[in-house]
């Protein structure tokens, strides 16, 4: 079934609390939390509590967890206020973009410049 837990899944595993994270939002349908290998001072992740292997596999599955995650992604860099200055919201897709962990996830990145193109 989409959206169904899956035991071997690092994020899945989050969201039941058996591998422990540094939450700093949660709804009813998200989780957000720390990363544990920061690219910049603030470095979010935000997941469904659901399982999607990517963020392409949700947006057609489950659309509203979409907007749930780019919803709280924005409460995200409120909170942690770097809405002022401007962040960036990731979604790696697919190996090839960097993609490691197989459960959807946007990165929220703030708290320093940022270059375009990205690396
Ligand atoms: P990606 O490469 O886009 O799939 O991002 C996966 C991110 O997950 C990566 O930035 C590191 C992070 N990550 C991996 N393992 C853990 C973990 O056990 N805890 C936390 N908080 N983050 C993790």
């Amino acid at each position: 079934m989409p959206g169904e837990p899956q035991a071997d899944c690092l994020f899945c595993k989050i969201v039941t609390g058996d591998v422990p994270a540094t939450i700093v939002r949660e709804t009813d349908t998200t989780v957000a939390f720390r990363d544990i290998n920061p690219q910049a001072p603030t470095h979010v992740l935000v997941i469904p509590k659901a399982h999607y292997p990517d963020a392409a596999t949700l947006a057609v599955q489950a659309p509203q967890l979409c907007a749930d995650i780019l919803r709280e992604a924005g409460e995200v860099a409120a909170q942690e206020k770097v809405d002022g200055t401007g962040y960036r919201v990731v979604f790696n897709t697919g190996s090839g973009a960097g993609q490691t962990v197989w459960h959807a996830h946007a990165h929220v990145l703030g708290g320093r410049g940022f270059n375009w193109p990205p690396g």
